[in-house]
């Protein structure tokens, strides 16, 4: 696969907390239309939230870039695990509560009169910053998002890692030695609990900060509160961890953090402070997404 692709056509990302749509011409991420995400809402009312934001995009003027020049190439990357036959499922059902065994290529095709592409978020961002971003001189790094979940898409020799049911890439779910907490995927411990936007929220709730999401956890760090610190040192520790990790089992060049959480001011530093206390052998190299909150916008379309 090429890292050097200037894909086109429309894009949504649907994640825990938003869900974002946008025109993608050659690269170019146009204006981006940004939704709440109904955690709760059902399988219809999730579909019908990606195709009226579709809709609202509108057409090509110049009558697409899709397959032979007429309709535009749909492309939308989702929270959650996407097997080969496009059916999706929440692995955090947390996240959101109703998806489960949803036949959403099939259901998007119908609504919309054409194929689409359908892929998980965070592999859908690591394929658009290896064909355009940070990792676009790498052939193998993990993309991770520190955002609503942990996510992660890994290219392994210039190829995207996937499996039939979708789970492969799912590192937020690894386990992490410092103390976690239980996880909506089931399990306990888990580098989601410890350094995820939910799990600040929640570590923060637990210190008597009740209320807070994990930007407001974050900007009480930035303004110097001890306890919001603390708990943002120990998201980028658990992130290191996993890094450190990822290069141990795949020697991946580097990790390409993205994610509301990852792309906050002084947060990639962090990781990189943690990642010192590892031997230098299991250091990855630390990069900010360079394609930002467009990471998956233009990887969803990347062919
Ligand atoms: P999604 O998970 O829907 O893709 P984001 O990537 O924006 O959306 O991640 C949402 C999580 O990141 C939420 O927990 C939110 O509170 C947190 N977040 C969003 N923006 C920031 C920010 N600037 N600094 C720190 N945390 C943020
Ligand atoms: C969770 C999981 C992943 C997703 C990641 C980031 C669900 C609903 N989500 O680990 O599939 O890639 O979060 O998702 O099971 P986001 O909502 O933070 O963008």
């Amino acid at each position: 696969m090429s890292n050097t692709l200037a894909p086109s056509g429309i894009a949504v990302d649907l994640g825990g907390t938003k869900i974002s749509a946008a025109r993608v011409t050659r690269g170019t991420v146009g204006d981006i239309i940004k939704v709440e995400t109904d955690s709760n809402a059902s399988t219809d009312s999730q579909i019908t939230a990606i195709c009226e934001l579709i809709k609202k995009i509108g057409p090509s003027p110049r009558g697409g870039e899709g397959i032979g020049g007429t309709a535009d190439n749909i492309g939308v990357a989702v929270a959650g695990r996407v097997s080969k036959d496009g059916d999706w499922y929440a692995v955090n059902s947390e996240i959101l509560t109703q998806i489960d065994k949803v036949p959403l290529r099939k259901m998007l095709a119908q609504r919309l009169g054409q194929d689409v592409t359908v892929e998980n978020d965070a592999t859908a961002a690591a394929l658009g910053e290896f064909a355009c971003g940070a990792g676009n001189n790498s052939n193998s790094f993990a993309y991770i998002t520190v955002s609503t979940g942990v996510g992660g898409g890994i290219i392994l020799d210039g190829r995207p890692v996937v499996s039939g049911s979708g789970l492969a890439g799912h590192i937020g779910f690894t386990t992490s030695r410092m103390q976690g907490d239980d996880c909506g995927s089931g399990r306990t411990n888990t580098v989601e609990s410890i350094a995820s936007g939910r799990a600040l929220s929640a570590r923060a709730t637990k210190l008597g900060h009740a209320g807070l999401s994990g930007k407001q956890v974050y900007d009480a760090h930035l303004s110097g509160a001890a306890w919001a610190t603390q708990l943002v040192s120990d998201s980028a520790a658990a992130i290191a961890e996993l890094s450190t990790n990822l290069k141990s089992v795949l020697d991946v060049d580097a990790a390409v953090i993205g994610g509301g959480v990852g792309l906050a001011e002084g947060y990639v530093e962090l990781v990189e402070v943690h990642l010192q206390s590892e031997p230098p052998l299991f250091r990855p190299k630390v990069h900010r997404a360079a394609l930002a909150e467009n990471s998956a916008l233009i990887g969803v379309l990347v062919r």
